[in-house]
C-alpha cells in the first residue's frame, strides 16, 4: 500500500507516462534532471540571496520588492499555512489570481509542499467549477474582488456544486473562507515528502478543440527542462528585468521562459497588474525592463500608444511576440519603431515551443516562428490522411518530445483522437518547414478561436447558444480582426423563423447569464434561416467563413 499522500498523487492517476525508453533516453540526454520544483525557491534563495527578485502589487495594492530571501521565507510560511489547512503533495489546488506577489508566492508555495496548481485565468467563470471537477481539486485560491467581480460569490457557487470539500483562500477581504494573509502568519516548515521529478507538478489548461478546455498535466523534469533551456536560448541571466504583461498562469509568461526561467536564472520579475500601454510603459522606465512576451494585437496597441513617445523605453532589449501569428510587416514596424530585439515565439501548453534565435538574420525573425527548443523534439508534417508531406510543403503538426505531453489529464477517450499511436501531440496547426528548419505557421485545422492569443473551442460556445430557446442551430467561426488578430462570429438560426430572431444584445446576455469567460462571447452574431452543410451533412464553416469575406 502507498502512503495516503502518494496514493493521492496526481503523478500516477490521469497521466499517460512517457514510454520507459523515451524517459531513459531524456534522463541520459541530460534533459530531465534530478531536480524538481519543489527545491527550486530555496536553491534560488541560496544562491541568488539578497538580489532582487520581484516587484508587484499585492492584492491591498501596495508596491512591493521582495530579494530571493524574501521570497524563500514566504513562500515557506504560505506553504506551512497550506499545510495546516490540510493541503498535501500531490492535492491539486485551483489558482485564480490576477498579475499580483500572491500569485507567485501561492504556486512557489504549492511546489514547496508538493502540491498540484491547476491554473485558472481570471476571465474565467463557470470553467472553473469544471477544473475542479476534473481534477478534484482541494482548494481554490481567489482574489476577494477583481476587475469588478467578486470572486468569493463564485467560490461559494463551486463549494454548492463541488462534490468534495473544497478549502477557499481568499487573497484580500476572505468573507466566510480562509484568508491568504493568515496564511503567512505560520511558522515556516522545515520539510515536505519529496516529489519525484517525473511526478506531475502543474496543471496547465488548454485552449480546447471540443466541449471544455482540458487540463496538461506537466511534470517537474520536463516543465524545468523546458525553463532552463529556454533561459539559454533568450540568454536570461542576473540582468534580466523581465517584465510579467501577459497573465502570470498562462504557460507563454511562465515558463518560456517567463517568470520561472528569469527566477531559475537569478534575474528580477516585474509583475503588470494589466498590459495596456498606460500602465506598462512606466513600469519599463521605472524598473528598467529589459524584456517582456506579448501577444500580437497588443503589440499593435503598444505601437499605436501615443504616450510611447513619453516614456523612456531604451531598457528593453528583446520583444517575445507569441501565441497568435504574428504578420510580417508588423515584425517590421516593432523592429523599427520599438528598436529591440524581436524573438517569434510559436508555444503550447502541451509543451513545444519554438523560439527565433536572437541573433537569427532578421529576414528569418519577422518570416518565420522559429525552431524548437531541443534537438530531441520530434516534428511530423502531415497530410489530411496522415501521410508525411514533402519537406517544404505544408500539412499538419505532430510531435514528441522531452517535454511534449503523451496525454491530456484524465481524458482518455480524447487523448485517443488528440495523440497518435506512437505519441505525436496532434497540434491542430498547419506548418511548413523552411530549408533551414525554422517553422512557418500557415494556418490552423482546429476548430477554435485564437481571440488576443487567449483560445476556446468553438463547440464549448455552440453549445452554450443551443441552450437558448429561441436558436436552433449555431456555428461560431473566427474571422481576422484588426484589433484582436481573430474576433469570433456565431452564425444562429433562430426557432421562430428570421423576422422572430433574438437581438444579437439578447444572446450575449445569454452567453454571458450561462457563466462563460467574457472573452467567448460572441463579437459578432448574424442570422441565416439554415446553416451551409458539406456533402457529408456537416455543418461548412469554410462557406460561412466566405461569407463573411
Ligand atoms: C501558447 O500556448 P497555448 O496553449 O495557449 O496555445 C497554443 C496554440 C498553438 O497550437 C497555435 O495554434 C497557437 O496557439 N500559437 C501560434 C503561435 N503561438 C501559439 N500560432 C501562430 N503563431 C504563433 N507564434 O500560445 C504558447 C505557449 C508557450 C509559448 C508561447 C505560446
Amino acid at each position: 500500500m502507498l502512503p495516503t499522500h502518494l496514493a493521492a498523487s496526481a503523478g500516477t492517476d490521469g497521466v499517460v507516462p512517457y514510454p520507459e525508453h523515451c524517459a531513459r533516453r531524456y534522463r541520459s540526454a541530460g534533459y530531465w534532471r534530478d531536480e524538481t520544483l519543489q527545491e527550486f525557491v530555496i536553491r534560488r534563495s541560496d544562491r541568488f540571496g539578497d538580489r532582487t527578485a520581484l516587484r508587484g502589487l499585492d492584492h491591498h495594492g501596495r508596491e512591493l520588492t521582495l530579494t530571493y530571501r524574501d521570497l524563500a521565507a514566504r513562500t515557506a510560511r504560505v506553504a506551512a499555512g497550506f499545510a495546516h489547512h490540510g493541503i498535501v503533495a500531490g492535492d491539486r489546488v485551483v489558482v485564480q489570481l490576477p498579475n499580483q506577489i500572491e500569485f507567485i508566492e501561492a504556486v512557489l508555495a504549492l511546489f514547496r509542499l508538493g502540491a498540484v496548481p491547476v491554473f485558472a485565468l481570471p476571465a474565467h467563470r463557470r470553467e472553473v467549477a469544471h477544473f475542479v471537477e476534473l481534477s478534484t481539486a482541494a482548494a481554490y485560491l481567489v482574489p476577494a474582488v477583481h476587475a469588478g467581480f467578486d470572486y468569493r460569490e463564485q467560490a461559494r457557487e463551486i463549494r454548492r456544486s463541488a462534490s468534495a470539500p473544497l478549502l477557499v483562500v481568499v487573497a484580500g477581504e476572505p468573507a466566510e473562507f480562509v484568508s491568504f494573509d493568515s496564511l503567512r502568519t505560520h511558522p515556516p516548515a522545515a520539510d515536505f515528502p519529496a516529489v519525484q521529478p517525473g511526478d506531475v507538478a502543474l496543471l496547465q489548461l488548454s485552449g480546447g478543440t471540443t466541449g471544455v478546455p482540458k487540463l496538461i498535466p506537466r511534470t517537474h523534469a520536463d516543465y524545468l527542462y523546458s525553463i532552463t533551456a529556454s533561459t539559454e536560448i533568450c540568454r536570461i541571466d542576473t540582468d534580466t528585468v523581465m517584465m510579467i504583461t501577459l497573465p502570470a498562469a498562462h504557460n507563454f509568461p511562465m515558463s518560456s521562459p517567463g517568470w520561472l526561467g528569469a527566477l531559475h536564472a537569478g534575474g528580477q520579475v516585474v509583475l503588470a497588474p494589466d498590459p495596456f500601454p498606460s500602465t506598462v510603459f512606466g513600469l519599463i522606465e521605472q524598473f528598467a525592463v529589459t524584456m517582456t512576451a506579448l501577444v500580437p494585437p497588443l503589440a499593435v496597441a503598444w505601437l499605436s500608444a501615443p504616450s510611447a513617445a513619453a516614456h523612456d523605453l531604451s531598457s528593453l532589449r528583446v520583444l517575445q511576440i507569441g501565441g497568435a501569428k504574428l504578420d510580417a510587416q508588423l515584425a517590421r514596424r516593432i523592429i523599427a519603431e520599438l528598436g529591440c530585439t524581436l524573438q517569434q515565439v510559436f508555444g503550447m501548453s502541451e509543451g513545444l515551443v519554438n523560439y527565433t534565435r536572437l541573433d537569427d538574420p532578421e529576414e528569418t525573425i519577422v518570416t518565420t516562428q522559429g525552431r524548437p527548443i531541443s534537438a530531441d523534439d520530434e516534428l511530423r508534417i502531415v497530410d489530411d490522411d496522415g501521410m508525411p508531406v514533402r519537406r517544404g510543403e505544408s500539412g499538419h503538426l505532430q510531435t514528441r518530445g522531452p517535454y511534449t505531453i503523451r496525454g491530456y489529464y484524465r481524458a482518455p477517450e480524447h487523448n485517443a483522437i488528440a495523440f497518435t499511436e506512437d505519441g505525436y501531440y496532434r497540434t491542430g496547426d498547419i506548418v511548413r518547414l523552411t530549408p533551414a528548419g525554422y517553422l512557418v505557421v500557415e494556418g490552423r485545422a482546429k476548430d477554435q478561436i485564437n481571440r488576443c492569443g487567449e483560445k476556446f473551442a468553438a463547440a464549448e460556445v455552440e453549445q452554450v447558444l443551443l441552450g437558448h430557446p429561441d436558436v436552433r442551430d449555431a456555428a461560431v467561426i473566427s474571422v481576422p480582426d484588426l484589433h484582436l488578430g481573430e474576433r469570433s462570429c456565431a452564425f444562429l438560426v433562430s426557432s421562430g423563423g428570421e423576422h422572430d430572431a433574438p437581438s444579437a444584445i439578447d444572446i450575449r446576455r445569454f452567453v454571458r447569464g450561462c457563466g462563460l469567460a467574457a472573452y467567448k462571447v460572441p463579437d459578432q452574431i448574424e442570422f441565416l434561416t439554415a446553416l451551409p452543410t458539406t456533402p457529408v451533412g456537416k455543418v461548412d464553416k469554410r462557406a460561412l467563413r466566405d461569407r463573411i469575406e
